[in-house]
């Protein structure tokens, strides 16, 4: 019995995390009750990034905001800090279990949900009077059609790289994880960053200056700036709303994503311009419903089922206040592709639940309801798709973001023409009017992330490949005249690698910080074919 008696004191000693047979010290409350994380995040947290974790000079800290960061590395982090950041370690300062109830903690939503309205949306708002003033024309020397804006995510910073001797022109901090790509004013003069914290930049390339900024959202998709350079437009998951803004990013007007019923509401998955229609197209992701906003001053005013007094629907149908034109669909679209006409948007829904099939999409946005089938397997990602001419055919070609395949469409009736094959799923595709080839990345693949694989357009076969061996190769843009292309090496002591897009060879190296994307601005403000929208 004495036997037993003892084993139980030891076995719940144990269970204390105290030891059986030694002195022990008095607990100390933290290690007797469990931690106060709300309090902990009060004292330790609260100052760099917000009392509500809606951000502040560090990053928000909401379960949105940190779907890509896993748990244990963001306790790595907790404890260890971020080099070349404001962000310090707390492994000294507090314990393991501190640190593992404040992980806990960052990964609850708020309660109650927070809000971003339009006053915060207006508070948010700096802008830099001088800039009115700043003069009209590139204060370095180089082509100013042919810049390079590389977005660099190791250290979250911008570099500008001239696109004919490859030199660096200038390097500035960014926002905390931009995310899409950055939008350029008609001229190229300016160019709209958007950062997954709902923060847009817009920034003078020509006098390498911050004009104004603004917060339009908690949690942000993307940004687009429309074809005459009028107006920006901000999709965001959180909360769930469409923002207009002036060119000079003051707010115009919210959308609020819900049903045509007002009853279901929706995150905001992308928003484009489509410049030749005038108008931003936008994808919710959770209402299958694609809008339409129109920004050409002759559209007629949409009468949606909340607005009912008619003076109302011809004040908002001045540019800037027009309503949402709604194509039913049977499935949200997460992810879309113009077609040169900017007539029919393709478009796929990333697959709701494990193992249930992907819904490839036509829809005709001028009769406003789906058309055909798209018929694409695996997870296309149609957002990186480019169009091109084969064989006398118009044809689309996306990269996959789950299997090593290039899916290759007719525009015309939508029928499936090819499959490429590549060494592992990829995220980004490019070409140019002027290059035989596309390149596409298999970033998605631990085995085959090293590698760029190129695809002849005339073929439809792969024909070479440049590696980097176990680094990360990604993301290409080719120069104004196609005769260069420049590519990732997505690491944090990367690299742009500059391409010859005949031979294949390298040219030149440039180090930088884990480089994301790069944008060419003639490519982009003339929206080559090759390259995103
Ligand atoms: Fe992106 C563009 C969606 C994850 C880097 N990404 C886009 C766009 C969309 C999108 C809708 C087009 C917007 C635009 O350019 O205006 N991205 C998504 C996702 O749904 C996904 C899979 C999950 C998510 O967390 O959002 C996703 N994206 C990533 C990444 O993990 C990438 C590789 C790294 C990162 O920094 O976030 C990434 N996305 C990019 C880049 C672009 C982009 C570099 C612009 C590509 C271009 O060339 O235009």
């Amino acid at each position: 019995l004495k036997i037993l008696i003892k084993l139980g004191l030891a076995l719940a000693l144990v269970s204390l995390g105290l030891e059986y047979g030694r002195a022990q010290p008095l607990p100390s409350p933290s290690t007797t009750s469990s931690p106060d994380a709300p309090a902990l995040y009060q004292q330790h947290c609260a100052a760099c990034h917000g009392a509500q974790r809606l951000g502040g000079m560090g990053p928000a800290l909401l379960p949105e905001s940190l779907e890509r960061l896993r748990k244990p590395e963001a306790l790595k982090v907790m404890g260890a800090g971020r080099p070349a950041t404001q962000m310090q370690g707390f492994a000294g300062k507090l314990s393991e279990a501190e640190l593992q109830a404040l992980a806990a903690y960052i990964y609850q939503p708020v309660q109650p949900a927070p809000q971003w309205r339009d006053a915060d949306i207006q508070a948010s708002r700096s802008f830099d009077a001088a800039s009115r003033d700043w003069p009209a024309r590139p204060q370095w020397r180089a082509d100013p059609m042919n810049l390079f804006v590389v977005v660099e995510g190791g250290d979250h910073h911008v570099s500008l790289v001239d696109g004919d001797s490859f030199e660096p022109i200038h390097r500035f901090a960014s926002r905390f994880a931009l995310h899409g790509g950055p939008k350029f004013s008609p001229d190229g003069r300016y160019v709209y960053f958007g950062s997954r914290d709902g923060w847009i930049s817009k920034y003078d390339l020509w006098n390498l200056k911050l004009v104004a900024e603004v917060r339009a959202g908690i949690n942000m998709r993307n940004v687009a700036v429309s074809g005459d350079g009028r107006w920006v437009m901000a999709a965001n998951y959180l909360p769930h709303t469409v923002v207009l803004l002036d060119a000079d990013l003051q707010l115009v007007k919210r959308f609020d994503a819900r049903s045509l019923d007002g009853q279901q509401s929706s995150r905001v998955s992308a928003v484009y311009d489509a410049a030749p229609r005038r108008s931003f197209v936008v994808a919710l992701k959770d209402v299958a419903e694609l809008w339409e906003i129109s920004y050409d001053p002759k559209a007629p005013p949409i009468y949606d089922g909340l607005v009912h007094d008619y003076r109302m629907a011809e004040a908002i149908a001045k540019p800037g206040y027009q309503n949402a034109r709604r194509t039913p669909l049977d499935e949200p679209l997460d992810d879309f592709f113009f077609d040169d006409a900017y007539t029919h948007v393709l478009g796929a829904a990333r697959p709701r639940a494990e193992g249930s099939a992907m819904l490839g999409q036509v829809v005709n946005l001028d009769v406003r309801r789906k058309i055909s089938n798209l018929p694409i397997a695996g997870m296309p990602h149609l957002g990186s798709g480019i169009s091109f001419d084969w064989q006398g055919r118009r044809v689309m070609a996306s990269p996959n973001l789950k299997d090593g395949r290039i899916s290759v469409i007719d525009l015309k009736n939508w029928s499936a023409l090819r499959e490429i094959t590549t060494p592992g799923p990829g995220f980004f595709m490019r070409s140019h009017a002027k290059s035989r080839y596309a390149w596409t990345d298999s970033m998605m693949s631990p085995a085959a992330k090293d590698t760029l694989s190129i695809i002849d357009k005339q073929t439809l076969e792969l024909v070479a490949q440049v590696r980097e061996p176990g680094k990360t190769l990604a993301h290409v843009e080719f120069t104004k005249d196609g005769r260069y292309v420049l590519a990732s090496l997505w690491e944090m002591d990367g690299a742009l690698i500059v391409y010859d897009a005949a031979s294949f060879k390298e040219v030149k190296r440039i180090p930088m910080s884990k480089p994301v994307g790069k944008y060419n601005v003639w490519n982009k403000i003339s929206r080559e074919e090759g390259t995103s929208h």
